[in-house]
């Protein structure tokens, strides 16, 4: 059951009767709910109430003038149903979606890696020989020595592999011609998931709609055309793996093969209905001609299964393929109007959830999307534009999340939530757990979308029995066989839907045990907003008791008898050290919370005795420096440098806030403990607000912890300036998702938060938020929270 907050009441100012007023006048709804792609338009008391939420340009996504391999990234719109991904280019000519299925990959098991292990290393780790030889090293003083073998504790890069892109639909058009388009629209509907294309050209009006459906497991795609000529295109859906068999036969497209690196088997489907039309395939296309409307359907998958350690379903080619002919059927013979309809529903049922209203007061930018956020960053847009742009970042995150991960996806959505073009794509497009995945669902339980983490839970889930292997190869601890409970097990800075759980092939950016019990907060926090003791025995339990056994067992004395976790590296920058702020933050939540739960699920006393002590004694993580900081290694004096001078990290604009673990997403440093408090605050100064585009999302969450709702604003305006493309994708650079889940995040948390046992409303409200409303925000302890 959830319980309703009314209240918090902030000044209203005169021009918010107008938000009422509309609100009135669309009774039993919400501004979302009030909207369809159909009629997006409705005028209430003589005030334009357009989409606030509704992506809108007015060229083709190559039409801008960018880079050729920029186009993706920066303009196309992508729309996903969890597993299946595409975005949309809106081609005058020649329409063309990028295609993506989120399983797959390459690396991992193979047949030319019969002894594949999860990268891990036997001979480096040495059953934790090299890890207690390193620990001894930095406890006799013999830093520069323990530093050095440091860089044994490695893992190979062999079998690591990357988030692969499947292919490209194009869409020809054969009687347009070669002339330009007038009154081009090109959209996205963040409340339906639908994307459109419009436009004028060759004396026709062409209209196409795109979208993903959860429901029936297909993307979609709908082409219609005025006149009585009716649709005339040639379809093509080319694979981006080499020894794919593309062949069109009947009203379809089939592709079928395997990952030449590692045999993981794909099969889509593309159908064709082509209403009073004719469709006629030829070779590898299918050519449609003389149609009143066109509807394609595209069912994927793979025969990859998360299951340790072979990964495969089992499935022979012909049934995988049948299981994807089947979805693809099946959309068939629902019907265009039910597939959609469905869609709509389910699609806007979760993104409604959250009604937000930053103070636009109903009033829609006549801006084209890209030109609002020119308009934001040079200065010239109204404060109300400003407001429903921050608020279409909101509810973008929300949004991308619905695309990348649903409760039934096989993963979590990875560096670029489902979306993809290349092969070869930055860091794999990964699951980096020394910050990104943490972001990815910062945003997931504050704002509503609770079961769109079910991927994250069974994911992190999924590392225990590969982790093994590396806990026991680099920390020596074993797991007997037989033991479900598990003794421990290690993930570190990345990792792959293949269990690949050992250290990074360089220790500078690879090592990172602490990511566990980070990704482990996220994981809780499943139960903090819900209360669901069932979900926390069954489903986050588990992982989280592991964990804590793993540090029972790995933590050692340090020369004052307290437990520290050695040897550390804060990501990713500076020494290496016996221990530092990031690992101790980290293991104090991982046993604050492995006791909080334990207690709520039975554990034995004789467990929870020895976490109660590891927790009791853990050296204090938090201390201040000569500056007032809050220390990033222990070693640190004045900022970034040591007793002597020596410049320790990157320092001032570092994009990692490592030593703020504390502050958020954790629970140690809060207004309740000021005088960490205030460091926090010195910290984050000296840190500077310069950063990436997770960066910048990070410090957005950071700042608003401080309460400081003004520092928070203008970071979103610095994540406007260099974070965001015109489509409203984050940029690293290149594109990466996690600063999107960032901003809604950090949103949500200058409205509401709920970490420290208590609800806070509107903890840093910036000045300029001076009046709106929001619902449907979530706190912990299962509240859901309107206020205006
Ligand atoms: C972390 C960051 C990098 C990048 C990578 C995917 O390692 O330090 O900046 O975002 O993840």
């Amino acid at each position: 059951m959830t319980r309703m907050i009314k209240g918090a009441k902030f000044p209203l100012k005169a021009a918010t009767a107008v938000v009422l007023a509309a609100t009135v006048a669309l009774p039993g709804v919400g501004w979302a709910a009030s909207r369809n792609a159909d009629a997006s338009d409705v005028t209430v008391n003589a005030v334009t109430v357009g989409n606030p939420l509704r992506l809108r340009y007015d060229e083709a996504a190559s039409a801008a003038g960018d880079a050729a391999g920029d186009v993706w990234q920066k303009r196309t719109l992508p729309i996903g149903n969890g597993d299946m991904g595409a975005n949309v280019y809106g081609e005058v000519q020649t329409e063309h979606l990028t295609f993506n299925e989120k399983t797959l990959w390459t690396g991992g098991p193979s047949d030319s890696r019969k002894n594949y292990n999860g990268g891990n290393n036997v001979s480096k780790g040495a059953n934790g020989a090299t890890i207690k030889r390193i620990q001894q090293l930095f406890s006799e003083g013999k830093n520069t020595e323990a530093a050095n073998m440091c860089d044994q504790l490695i893992g190979d890069q062999e079998g690591y592999g990357a988030y692969q892109a499947w292919g490209d639909i194009y869409l020809k058009y054969t009687d347009l011609g070669n002339g330009s388009a007038s009154d081009y629209e090109r959209s996205l509907d963040l409340t339906t998931g639908i994307a459109g294309v419009e436009f004028d050209a060759a004396g026709r009006h062409i209209a196409r709609e795109f979208f993903a459906s959860h429901p029936d497991k297909v993307v979609v795609g709908r082409l219609e055309a005025s006149g009585k000529a009716g649709v005339n295109v040639e379809i093509t859906f080319p694979s981006k793996q080499a020894g794919a068999k593309v062949s069109a036969s009947g009203n379809q497209i089939t592709m079928t093969g395997a990952v030449q690196d590692n045999q993981l088997k794909y099969a889509s489907v593309l159908k064709v209905v082509a209403n009073g039309g004719n469709v006629k395939a030829q070779g590898d296309k299918l050519v449609v001609s003389g149609a009143d409307d066109l509807t394609f359907y595209v069912a994927a998958a793979t025969d990859y299964r998360n299951d340790y350690p072979v990964y495969r379903t089992g499935e022979s080619d012909a049934e995988l393929l049948a299981r994807v002919q089947k979805t693809a059927d099946d959309a068939v013979a629902r019907g265009y109007d039910a597939v959609r309809a469905d869609h709509v529903e389910d699609f806007s049922a979760l993104m409604n959830r959250v009604d937000l209203d930053l103070g636009f007061d109903g009033v829609v930018s006549e801006r084209a999307t890209d030109d609002l956020l020119t308009a934001y960053r040079n200065k010239t847009a109204t404060a109300a534009e400003r407001r429903q742009l921050e608020t279409m970042l909101f509810q973008y995150g929300r949004y991308l999340t619905l695309g990348s991960s649903r409760e039934d996806s096989q993963l979590p959505s990875n560096l670029q939530g489902v979306w993809n073009n290349v092969n070869n794509p930055q860091w794999a497009s990964d699951y980096h757990m020394n910050v990104n995945l943490q972001m990815n669902y910062w945003p997931a339980y504050s704002t509503n979308l609770a079961e769109c983490a079910t991927p994250l839970l069974s994911y992190v889930d999924s590392l225990r029995e590969p982790g093994r292997v590396t806990a026991a190869v680099y920390a020596g601890v074993e797991t007997p066989e037989g033991d479900t409970q598990g003794q421990g097990f290690m993930a570190h800075t990345q990792n792959t839907p293949f269990g690949w759980t050992c250290p990074g092939w360089s220790f500078q950016w690879g090592w990172s045990p602490a990511a566990v019990p980070w990704i482990l907060q996220n994981t809780y926090d499943a139960y903090r907003y819900s209360g669901d003791l069932e979900l926390l025995k069954n489903d986050i339990y588990p992982a989280l008791r592991e964990e804590a056994q793993l540090y029972s067992k790995t933590l050692i004395k340090d020369e004052n008898g307290k437990y520290i976790s050695s040897p550390a590296y804060s990501p990713e920058q500076g020494p290496r050290t016996a221990t530092n702020t990031y690992e101790q933050v980290l293991v104090w939540q991982l046993f604050h919370d492995a006791i909080e739960a334990g207690k709520l699920v039975g554990e034995d006393e004789a467990v929870l005795a020895v976490w109660q002590d590891r927790f009791d004694n853990l050296r204090t993580p938090i201390e201040i420096g000569s500056d007032g900081q809050i220390k990033e290694w222990y070693i640190e004096d004045a900022y970034n440098k040591d007793a002597d001078g020596n410049t320790l990290g990157e320092g001032y604009g570092h994009r990692h806030l490592s030593h703020m673990l504390g502050l958020f997403p954790g629970t140690l440093v809060s207004q309740d403990t000021p005088e960490w408090f205030q460091a926090a605050r010195t910290s984050m100064n000296l840190r500077t607000d310069s950063s990436t585009g997770w960066g910048m999302g990070q410090r957005i969450n950071t700042w608003a912890h401080l309460r400081d709702g003004d520092r928070a604003l203008k970071l979103i305006g610095d994540l406007f300036n260099s974070g965001i493309y015109p489509n409203l994708w984050d940029t690293h650079p290149p594109f990466q998702i996690d600063g999107n889940f960032g901003a809604t995040s950090g949103i949500a948390e200058m409205l509401l938060q709920s970490s420290n046992g208590y609800i806070d409303l509107l903890p840093a409200l910036p000045s300029e938020w001076d009046h709106g409303s929001v619902s449907g925000l979530v706190a912990r302890g299962d509240f859901e929270v309107a206020m205006t």
